[in-house]
């Protein structure tokens, strides 16, 4: 990639290093996007995994190189990294470290620009103290501020695309959930069924819950995307390997493997769900824009850090549950987090969905009141570049 291919910088870009999972390309893919349909900006960005972020953009399969998709410049971040003009807006994405000779560029700029590092999100109380505060470089002319998600209004926000919620609505207004199952081959489920998706880490216990499923009352239909968790679905049903295409049925439960999708897709399996498990950040986010009850799976960290983040969301989310309702969820989501047992606290969470659908949908409301983290970002950075703003 020589300077000579991009005369102009875009207005923004975004670097972005996969690490093990996808949440950190999916905000980043996500952002990207919206900052160019909803905000009319011209974004790139650069990407360390081209064949794991293929995965959720499936438009990169076959590309090597830059390539436009859905209006956003992709890049690959290889190195060593090209010198290139940088954008006016420079956002490095959960700390992960800018090339030094792009800094140096930045720093030649004549309006240095404007330096963000995106960090991940948390419930926690802290987060409203440090959302926005800016650390000068030790040695350059740059400052790097913090911007943090999060679940109130002097936080960054949550991710929402202009017309999400109502792309949702009329998906469901149209009957999308029926011609979803009838696309995918489950046009004969009895009305009680409990349509369960499954994105999650690997969990032991696994099989407990599949066994109250089988025995239980209800058929449940259980959607696993490919993923981590599926060795334990296998075991549960007491299957050598699964893979995409793989159907089982045990008592009640009937399984489905499906394959790893675009984020759309997966968007439409949350809202044709009962209830959803999502993971880490960027599913757990769009389970709440499906207005679903849900259940997190929490990227565990050392020490147990995460448990504190589990209970900041819980103590949030809970608060406008009555006391039973609560603890089934609270209850239920820390025996999927490794405390406690997940078949009884499966009878406990069931008896109350109907309270949890309910509640579901005024969560869903409340955040959707608050200004999204694109919007957010962008006035923020407005802001900077021009105070009067
Ligand atoms: O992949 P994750 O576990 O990501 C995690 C977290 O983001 C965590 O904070 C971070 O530290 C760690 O990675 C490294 O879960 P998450 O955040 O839900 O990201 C998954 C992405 O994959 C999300 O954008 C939804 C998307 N997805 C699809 O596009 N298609 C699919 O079929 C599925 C199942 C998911």
């Amino acid at each position: 990639m020589t300077e000579s291919s991009r005369p102009c910088p875009p207005d923004w870009e975004i670097f972005c290093q996969v690490v093990d999972n996808f949440g950190d390309i999916g905000v980043c893919w996500r952002l990207a996007r919206s900052l160019v349909t909803d905000h009319g900006l011209s974004v790139r960005l650069w990407v360390d995994d081209w064949h794991a972020f293929a995965r959720l953009c499936p438009a990169l399969t076959g590309h090597v190189g830059r390539v436009f998709v859905d209006g956003v410049e992709l890049c690959p971040w290889h190195e060593p990294f090209p010198a290139v003009e940088p954008a006016s807006v420079v956002v490095e994405a959960f700390g992960c470290a800018l090339p030094a000779l792009h800094l140096e560029a930045m720093a030649n700029r004549p309006v240095a620009p404007v330096w963000i590092n995106l960090e991940y999100l948390s419930a926690e109380s802290w987060v409203t103290g440090c959302h926005g505060l800016g650390s000068p470089h030790p040695q350059l002319p740059l400052v790097r501020h913090f911007f943090f998600p999060g679940f109130e209004a002097k936080t960054g926000g949550l991710l929402r695309e202009a017309g999400l919620l109502a792309e949702r609505d009329r998906f469901r207004q149209r009957g999308g959930r029926e011609t979803w199952l009838g696309e995918h081959g489950f046009d004969a489920l009895a009305a009680d069924t409990l349509i369960v998706s499954m994105f999650a880490y690997e969990q032991p216990a696994l099989a407990d819950l599949i066994s109250a499923w089988a025995g239980g009352e209800h058929p449940v239909l259980l959607l696993v995307p490919e993923g981590r968790v599926l060795a334990d679905v296998a075991r549960a049903f007491a299957c050598p390997a699964l893979e995409a295409g793989s159907r089982l049925r045990m008592g009640k439960v009937e399984l489905a493997v499906l394959p790893f999708t675009d984020q759309a897709s997966y968007d439409r399996l949350l809202w044709s769900c009962d209830l959803n498990f999502v993971r880490g950040e960027d599913s757990f986010v769009r389970a709440q824009w499906a207005a679903r009850p849900f259940v997190w799976h929490i990227y565990p960290q050392q020490d147990n850090a995460h448990f504190d983040k589990l209970e900041a969301f819980l103590a949030r989310y809970c608060s406008g549950l009555d006391t039973a309702a609560a603890s089934a969820v609270a209850g239920f989501w820390r025996a999927w987090n490794g405390r406690g047992g997940l078949a009884p606290a499966w009878s406990a969470l069931r008896a109350v969905l109907p309270a949890i659908d309910a509640h579901a949908g005024v969560w869903c409301s409340g955040l959707s009141a608050q200004t999204d983290l694109a919007s957010n970002l962008r006035q923020f950075c407005n802001h900077i570049l021009d105070p009067r703003e």
